[in-house]
């Protein structure tokens, strides 16, 4: 190969890179042969690319060419978005692409909560990726604590059993290890929940370097802080990679989410042998599902939970066509201001 062709093959190189933050005003970073680098998105990428949904997010993998340019965005294999609304069309805010699993971290305190659990596992489960709860603070609970706390995440259907954690004792250690065992090549995993709950704690231990900022104090108390504020993803040693992520206040369900059913199929499956096809689970005679709480089968909260974020979807998917309804009134009165407009003069028109 002579010179000229040899720099012209190497002008053409486009190299796959791994986003690893998003930052304002167009600032990309990403891991290009595990080196992190700088990268934009070209001029006339707007203009090509439905705005908001298709732009780069934190775990894409992208083509860059040699001016470390974003050319392309590799399809996705799945992603975990927040959707504000599904009828009117606003886009996903996409949270992370490209996902293996996703850790929900928990602390083993006063910030224990299986309802914002289920949430959780509500949410993943509708984006089709794999849970995995972690419980850390380990040391701050009772062994008593412990097993009501544990007792309390046997409802759940999850493949993995719960990891217990802490950064400062021996057993916590086993269980950060049992993590890293999760984390094998080439597999992506998010961390999220709340702030202060420990995430940064634990990506610093998988990493075996302090990057991730924490927090000083392990107060939970003192909600308004939050130590990270920017998705990241870090590769490991062996390839992993893993995402850390600012803590989440509220995980709302829009519109979009639609049926959430399979993260709670033990209700689904109690439903099915309610008398009524259309039981709503309260009153109603025959109903399976009250059967099975008074029979102690299911706790009542579930049920209460579940109710919840259907009535939450409904009522924004209620909001959605309100919404749209007044948008096609404002675009009917727009088109009959027009057609005025133009019409010379005529009153009548149609629309
Ligand atoms: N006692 C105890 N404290 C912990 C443990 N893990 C983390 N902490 C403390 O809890 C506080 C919060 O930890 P972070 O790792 O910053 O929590 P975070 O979830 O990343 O918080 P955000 O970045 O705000 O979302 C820090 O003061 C940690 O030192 C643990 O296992 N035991
Ligand atoms: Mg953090
Ligand atoms: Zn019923």
């Amino acid at each position: 190969m002579t010179n000229s062709e040899n720099l012209t093959k190497e002008k053409n190189i486009k190299n796959t890179a791994r986003i690893s933050s998003v930052h304002r005003d167009d600032d990309y970073r990403a891991f290009l042969n595990n080196k992190e680098i700088i990268c934009r998105l070209p001029g006339n990428f707007y203009a090509r690319n439905d705005y908001g949904e298709n732009l780069p997010a934190v775990g894409d993998y992208v083509i860059v060419d040699e001016n470390r340019i974003i050319t392309e965005i590799l399809p996705r294999k799945n992603t975990i978005a927040r959707k504000s609304s599904g009828s009117i069309k606003s886009k996903d805010q996409i949270i992370a692409a490209n996902i293996d699993l996703a850790f929900i971290v928990t602390s083993l305190n006063q910030e224990f909560n299986p309802r914002r659990i289920e949430r959780y596992l509500a949410f993943l489960d509708f984006w089709g990726v794999e849970s995995c709860l972690i419980l850390t603070k380990s040391d701050l609970c009772s062994d008593e604590d412990l097993k009501t706390f544990l007792k309390s995440t046997e409802e759940f259907s999850i493949a993995h059993k719960p990891i217990i954690t802490s950064i400062i004792n021996q057993d916590g250690k086993n269980g950060l290890d049992e993590i890293a065992k999760l984390l094998t090549p080439e597999k992506t995993a998010v961390f999220m929940g709340m702030s202060e709950v420990g995430k940064s704690s634990i990506i610093n231990y998988l990493l075996d370097e302090n990057i991730q900022e924490i927090s000083e104090t392990s107060d939970y108390m003192d909600k308004g802080r939050h130590t990270t504020t920017h998705r990241k993803l870090f590769i490991m040693k062996n390839n992993a990679a893993i995402i850390d992520s600012p803590g989440m206040r509220e995980l709302a369900f829009g519109s979009g989410f639609g049926e959430l059913s399979s993260s709670f199929d033990d209700i689904e499956t109690l439903a099915a042998n309610c008398k009524f096809r259309d039981c709503r689970h309260r009153s109603e005679p025959e109903c399976a599902v009250q059967a099975a709480i008074k029979r102690g089968l299911l706790n009542a909260d579930r049920l209460n939970s579940w109710r919840k974020m259907h009535r939450e979807v409904r009522n924004a998917q209620h909001r959605d066509r309100i919404k749209e309804k007044s948008m096609n009134k404002n675009r009917a009165k727009h088109q009959i201001s027009k057609s005025k407009r133009f019409s010379r003069g005529k009153v009548n028109v149609e629309v």
